[in-house]
């Protein structure tokens, strides 16, 4: 499913963010020291090769809410965005620090003159975010933003299981239907 608003698409896929062929950026769900790590952060370092942990460790540390930018390296991709997303449950209030993770990626990637930006489901793995309320709160962070960019065209969101591709689905036909008129051009599923 593709919403389209004010131009930029968004939309949710199955697969692999170190996959992402034809994206100008990727975001990792990093840790506060932009270390390898597990889950997303492991397989984009494990793919980039070890040059990005050398740029990595001169940004880290970062907070919560925090974004950062690196080259690629050996990934099909220009820039890696690296955000620190809430440990659920611990850093508070979760649901704006987890919206502000979406939201700061898309302004750096503005800054950057990205125009293609694949996010993964950042916080909903090792950080424990459950995916329902993960989804509403990226997928509407990302909305508000998305009528305001000038650089960036195309989001997407990378969705690593068949389970968590339908949450976000059925997130995004749920938004879909709050947008203004004047805020969708085109709407397909
Ligand atoms: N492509 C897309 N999505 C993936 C991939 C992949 N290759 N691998 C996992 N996912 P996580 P977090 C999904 O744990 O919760 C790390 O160890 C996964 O199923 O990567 O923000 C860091 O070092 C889940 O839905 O990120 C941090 O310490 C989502 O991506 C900590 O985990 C996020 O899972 C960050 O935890």
């Amino acid at each position: 499913m593709i919403i389209n608003i004010k131009g930029v698409t968004l939309e949710c896929v199955k697969g692999d963010i170190t996959k992402q062929i034809g994206f100008d950026a990727i975001v990792n769900a990093a840790n506060a020291y932009l270390a390898p790590g597990g889950g997303v952060a492991g397989a984009i370092h494990k793919a980039s090769g070890p040059l990005l942990y050398q740029e990595c460790k001169k940004l880290a540390p970062i907070k919560v809410g925090e974004v950062v930018i690196t080259k690629a390296y050996n990934l099909p991709n220009k820039y890696i965005i690296h955000c620190l997303g809430p440990r659920y449950g611990i850093d508070k209030p979760e649901n704006k620090l987890l919206a502000s993770c979406y939201k700061n990626a898309l302004i750096l990637a503005e800054k950057n003159r990205v125009t293609s930006i694949a996010f993964p489901a950042i916080s909903t793995g090792a950080f424990g975010y459950p995916i329902e309320k993960a989804a509403k709160i990226s997928l509407q962070a990302l909305i508000e933003v998305a009528g305001e960019l000038r650089e960036v065209k195309r989001i997407r969101v990378v969705l690593y299981s068949e389970s968590d591709l339908e949450v976000y689905q059925n997130a995004l036909k749920k938004l879909k239907t709050t947008l203004k008129d004047g805020d969708k051009n085109r709407c397909s599923s």
